[in-house]
């Protein structure tokens, strides 16, 4: 199985030392700000706080469908929180999410503003102000929330357990890397089986379970998440694959995407969005042209 010495728990843990691994800097078992900084706020009436992984990209997604869809209201800023230099711990991104994780928004056209934090609640908020990509049914609405419910419970096994001691764990440990795998393995099953009867997620219908899903499980059957689309085989979840490849076609998906990127090319990065011509004049390509 594994050659590592065995591990005897002490009485109570102690945070001691690094826990080892990618991100070992900014993981500490304390909640709260480490430093005062205020939030930046801009003109638009939504302000999002985010990085391009798929918890921020389910909200970038969501915010550039709103405005496909014709909802002006939904023009956002969308501000960089670089979470290796720990920018998720200032007093600012605090106050708007007290669990010092990214996405958080800000909701400025309410009376006193309104803090949205977690991924899947950002998107209801959204899908109930703007009245899209939600079914109004009950039994559409019901399914679309027991799959966007799922996305929340069902990707930390993906991320924080597959993901991690996948690709950022310090050494590779087989018990976990099977652990996880079996399990993300089910997961792509579920989806697949869903799939096969249905267009989208929920239904025919394209909604915020289908924009909560497609950033991690698309992500995985891409080689986006991981570069584990070998290992888990994905080719083989034929539904899931028709899926991830029709919903990476739509313009807002791909503008999505890229927003709050800091990695890949540079054309791949749109570090801060506050004007939908940005995506035309400010990717990383055209802002290093300028300074050059
Ligand atoms: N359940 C949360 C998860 C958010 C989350 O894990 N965000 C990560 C990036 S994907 C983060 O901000 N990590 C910074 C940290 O842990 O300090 C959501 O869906 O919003």
């Amino acid at each position: 199985m594994t050659d590592l010495p065995e591990y005897i728990p002490p009485k109570v843990w102690t945070w001691d030392k690094e826990s080892g691994g990618a991100f070992a800097s900014i993981n500490r078992p304390i909640a709260g700000a480490t430093h005062d900084k205020d939030r930046p706020v801009g003109k638009h009436p939504l302000q999002l706080y985010s990085l391009a992984t798929p918890n921020g990209v389910k909200v970038t997604v969501m915010l550039e469908e709103l405005l496909a869809a014709g909802h002006t209201g939904a023009e956002y800023d969308a501000w960089l929180i670089n979470i290796g230099d720990g920018d998720q711990f200032s007093s600012g991104f605090v106050g708007a999410n007290p669990n010092s994780k990214i996405p958080a928004l800000m909701d400025h056209s309410t009376k006193t503003p309104t803090r949205v934090f977690e991924s899947g609640s950002i998107l209801l908020y959204l899908a109930e102000k703007f009245g899209a990509f939600l079914p109004a049914d009950p039994a559409g609405r019901t399914e679309c929330l027991n799959w966007l419910f799922w996305q929340m419970g069902s990707a930390p096994y993906l991320g924080g357990g597959f993901g991690h001691f996948y690709t950022y764990a310090p050494f590779k440990i087989e018990y976990c890397i099977d652990r996880f795998a079996m399990e993300v393995k089910r997961q792509l099953d579920v989806l697949n089986r869903q799939l096969a009867e249905h267009q989208y997620i929920a239904g025919n219908d394209y909604t915020i379970a289908d924009m909560a899903i497609w950033p991690w499980y698309g992500g995985v059957v891409m080689n986006k998440v991981y570069e584990a689309a070998e290992f888990l085989d994905t080719a083989s979840y034929e539904h899931v694959v028709r899926w991830t490849t029709e919903i990476a076609a739509r313009p807002a998906a791909k503008r999505g995407r890229i927003v709050n990127r800091t990695m890949g090319d540079p054309e791949t990065q749109l570090h801060e969005r506050h004007d939908a011509s940005d995506f035309e004049l400010r990717t990383q390509d055209k802002v290093e042209a300028v300074a050059e």
